[in-house]
Parts: structure tokens; C-alpha cells; sequence
């Protein structure tokens, strides 16, 4: 069969989207047609297009059940784009008129805003970079740019679909590219505003990062392949269906909810999902846990992320037909696949670009409703001690965040565990000035647990 043409360019082409996005978009084009192949471009690194160049830019996307695995061959990607080595050729690719979306998996600080209030933080290094040239660095410069592009040729523009764990993404990325154009081009913004297209998403499926093991694994049964993706058999993606022209692929046939809104599902998997899987990542990475599988195979653990369930469910508004209590147990299940080797380490990166819209949203509800909250409580304190950069045995935590030096530096400074919470709750990117009063009491109460007996007991004294 031949490919479909290029309509979607794809910023951050990671194992996630591979593994999700491009097997929807797969599936779309085999139910109905349509020209919706995919030029996907990396940010950063060259090695995922020097991995399938050699392969046509064809891939395996593996499905890891808990009893056996299933293989498929996913040929919808076109051609990989390198940014930092041809700028120019992104730009032309995301201003062909043919490209009707242009969509985002680009992590959370990918979008450099700051986390604590979504708004574009202008004093980001990269953003600065972008306002003063013409070729951009950032992924929001990139948008920006290239829809002024759009603009001066007289096309209309592309819809631009953030595929990020953040809420109300859409509007999110819709407030960082408004903002920048405004800062360029009054006119571009106005234009961007009223032409443009961000529909909000959630998306979910676990997806952890591809390792040699695994190549070497396959190529032993005969499939050689130098960038497979791994992933669980779930799958959810909802979407605003809010496109401009309304040109899409037909991704209702492919399973894509279609909704008028995104934020009750985005919320709910946020929240539930997202803010127990960083809980546990700190709390089980300090326990000596090497995976998700593995944490939640500890009883301590078992019964910590229930639980932790227990005090999110009444922060939660379910979206229509869906139980919360169904929706945590499959969540268990998911956790407990062994087939899935998650790593605790990978889940608590970036941690000060997650917390906010995974674990202090819910806290700050619990705390206006009078609810009780010690486990989410633990999660906050738990990456503090993570954060120091120093685990329980003594060992460095090779920890990955924007903030990590900062955060490091300021942990450094302190005698005590009291110390370090109050110098952490200092940082007003991650934890708003309202909130950071609230949470003095209780997240230095249960630091004080971490540091004395460790995550493990701490855990097993408030999840009794
Ligand atoms: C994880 C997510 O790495 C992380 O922070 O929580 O990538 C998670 O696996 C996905 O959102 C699941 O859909």
C-alpha cells in the first residue's frame, strides 16, 4: 500500500506519540483514507531519525499485555526532521497549506509557561531567543512563526493539537503562541485568534521508554528494528472536536472519543492517573522501587495508591458513564502489568512542571472542602526529599528538571527537613503564594517522617 501525503507535521516526535498518536492516525487513514501521513520532527536529538531512516521511517509498535505481547508494523510517518539542525526545513514543512495540523507531545516544559499559572514565562531563555529572531528554538516560537508564515502567504492557518498531560492543553498552547504573536505582531495574534484552532485533548496510555533490552528482545524473534516503542494494550484519546475547516483524519473511526469537551476527562486522568503515578514514583523511587509494576507489587504501596484514590475521587467530577471507582480499579491493573517495566526514575522527571496540575490542584480542593488529605500530603514531601538530590541510602538521584540546580541548591542551604520544605514551598513557579502557607503544617510534618524513617514507613504509617 502506499503512504498516505503529509497533512499532520508532528513536534517532538518521542516514543509516546509514536506509540499512540501515529497508530490513531494509522488506523484513521486505513478505515477511511485521506491524505494524513506524518512528517514528525524532534526538538532535540538526531537519534530517532537516524534509528528509522534506514527503515523507510517505518516502526514496530509492541502492545505488552500481562500475558503475551502483540507486534505491528506502523508505516504513517513520511519523513523525521531534526530542528536544531535544519530550522528552516520545519518551518517550510509546518507552512505547506497541504499540513492541516500541526500537533504536540512536547512534555510540560516544552510550552514555557510557567506551571504554577499557565501564562508564557517571557523571561524563559528560549523564549527571549525566539521574540528576537526569525528562526525559532522553542516549540511555541516554532508555531508562531510558522502560522506568520501562514498569514503573509495568504493560507489559512493549521490547528494546532497539544497531545501534552496538562489541562485544558488546548488552551494552554493557545495562551503561549497568542501571547508571543502579541509580543511580534499585534496583528498576527488578532489573526492567530480569531483564524486559529486549539482543541484541548487527553491522552493516555502507558509508554515507557524503549530500552536496548527490549531491541535486543525482538531482533531474537526475528524483528529487527532500531526504534520499536513499547506500550500497554489501553488506549484513550479524547478530543475537542474543534478543527479548522473542520479537516481531520476520521479518528472516530479509529477509536478517538470526539467530544465537545475535553476538561471532565483531562481532569479525571490528570489527576487520577498522572498524580498517583508521580506519588508513586517519588515515594516508591526512595523505597529502592525500580518500576511502577514493582512498587505497586509492595503492599505498602498497594494499599498507599488506594488510598491515594480515596482522597482524589472527591476532587474529581466523573465524565458522563464512567464510575471513578471502575476507572481507579482498572487504573491498579494497569500499574500492576509486569510486562510493562515503567521506570520510577523516568515518571519523576520534571517533577516541578507536574506537581501543580497533579497533585496541588486536588490538595488545594480537599483543603477549601475540609478534606483531609495525607497521602497527597506525602507525595509533595516525598519529592522534596527527591529533589535534594540525595537518596535514602545516601547515593546521588541523578534528578532531571529545569529547576533541578535551584532546587538542589536551595535544598543544599538547610540543616533540617522543616528548612527544606519552607525553601522549597518558596518556589512561586510551582506552588501559587496562597497555596504555600497552607501546605507549611502538614508537608513539613510528613517530611519530617521521610527523613527520619524513609518513604517506605512513612508511607506504611498514614496507609494503614
Ligand atoms: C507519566 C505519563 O511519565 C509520566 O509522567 O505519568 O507519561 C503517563 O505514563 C501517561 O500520561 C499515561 O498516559
Amino acid at each position: 500500500m502506499s503512504r498516505a501525503e503529509t497533512g499532520i507535521v508532528h513536534l517532538g516526535l518521542g516514543a509516546f506519540f509514536r506509540a499512540f498518536g501515529c497508530v490513531y492516525v494509522a488506523d484513521a487513514v486505513a478505515a477511511s483514507g485521506g491524505d494524513w501521513g506524518i512528517i514528525g520532527v524532534s526538538l532535540r536529538s538526531p537519534a530517532t531519525r537516524d534509528a528509522l531512516r534506514g527503515q523507510d521511517w517505518a516502526y514496530t509498535s509492541v502492545s505488552l499485555g500481562a500475558t503475551g505481547r502483540q507486534t505491528r508494523r506502523i508505516e504513517v510517518l513520511n519523513d523525521v526532521l531534526v530542528a536544531p539542525e535544519d530550522p528552516v526545513a520545519v518551518l517550510n514543512a509546518m507552512a505547506d497549506p497541504k499540513v492541516k495540523i500541526v500537533s504536540l507531545t512536547v512534555t510540560e516544559k516544552g510550552y514555557c509557561h510557567i506551571p504554577a499559572t499557565g501564562a508564557l514565562d517571557a523571561d524563559h531563555a528560549d523564549v527571549q531567543h525566539d521574540l528576537t529572531h526569525d528562526v525559532p528554538v522553542s516549540a511555541v516560537g516554532y508555531l508562531v512563526r510558522a502560522l506568520q508564515m501562514r498569514r503573509a502567504a495568504g493560507d489559512a492557518p493549521f490547528t494546532v493539537l497539544s497531545c501534552d498531560n496538562l489541562p485544558e492543553n488546548g488552551a494552554v498552547v493557545r495562551g503561549v503562541v497568542l501571547d508571543m504573536a502579541a509580543r511580534i505582531d499585534p496583528d498576527l495574534a488578532d489573526w492567530i485568534a480569531t483564524e486559529g484552532r486549539f482543541p484541548c485533548t487527553m491522552v493516555d496510555r502507558i509508554t515507557p521508554a524503549t530500552t536496548q533490552g527490549d531491541i535486543a528482545a525482538l531482533a531474537r524473534d526475528g524483528i529487527n528494528d532500531a526504534a520499536p516503542v513499547m506500550h500497554e494494550p489501553f488506549g484513550q484519546w479524547a478530543i475537542e472536536d474543534n478543527f479548522v475547516g473542520g479537516a481531520r483524519p476520521d479518528l472516530g473511526a479509529a477509536g478517538v472519543e470526539l467530544v465537545t469537551d475535553v476538561a471532565a476527562f483531562e481532569a479525571m486522568k490528570l489527576r487520577m492517573l498522572n498524580g498517583t503515578h508521580s506519588a508513586l514514583a517519588y515515594t516508591g523511587y526512595l523505597a529502592g522501587h525500580e518500576t511502577i509494576a514493582d512498587t505497586v507489587g509492595d503492599p505498602v504501596f498497594a494499599t498507599y495508591v488506594q488510598r491515594l484514590w480515596a482522597e482524589i475521587m472527591p476532587a474529581v467530577t466523573a465524565p458522563k458513564g464512567v464510575a471513578l471507582p471502575n476507572y481507579a480499579e482498572a487504573l491498579f491493573d494497569r500499574y500492576a502489568n509486569p510486562a510493562i517495566r515503567h521506570r520510577t526514575w523516568q515518571i519523576a522527571m520534571d517533577g516541578s512542571q507536574k506537581l501543580p496540575q497533579r497533585l496541588l490542584g486536588t490538595l488545594r480542593d480537599n483543603m477549601d472542602a475540609g478534606r483531609a488529605s495525607p497521602c497527597l500530603i506525602l507525595a509533595v514531601a516525598a519529592w522534596m526529599r527527591y529533589v535534594t538530590g540525595i537518596d535514602e541510602a545516601g547515593a546521588p538521584i541523578d534528578v532531571r528538571d529545569p529547576l533541578a540546580a535551584r532546587l538542589r541548591a536551595a535544598a543544599d542551604g538547610c540543616d533540617t527537613p522543616d528548612q527544606v520544605v519552607r525553601a522549597l514551598l518558596g518556589f512561586e513557579e510551582v506552588f501559587a503564594s496562597d497555596l504555600a502557607p497552607r501546605l507549611l503544617g502538614p508537608v513539613t510534618e510528613a517530611a519530617e517522617v521521610i527523613w527520619k524513617n524513609g518513604a517506605r514507613k512513612a508511607a506504611q504509617e498514614i496507609a494503614r
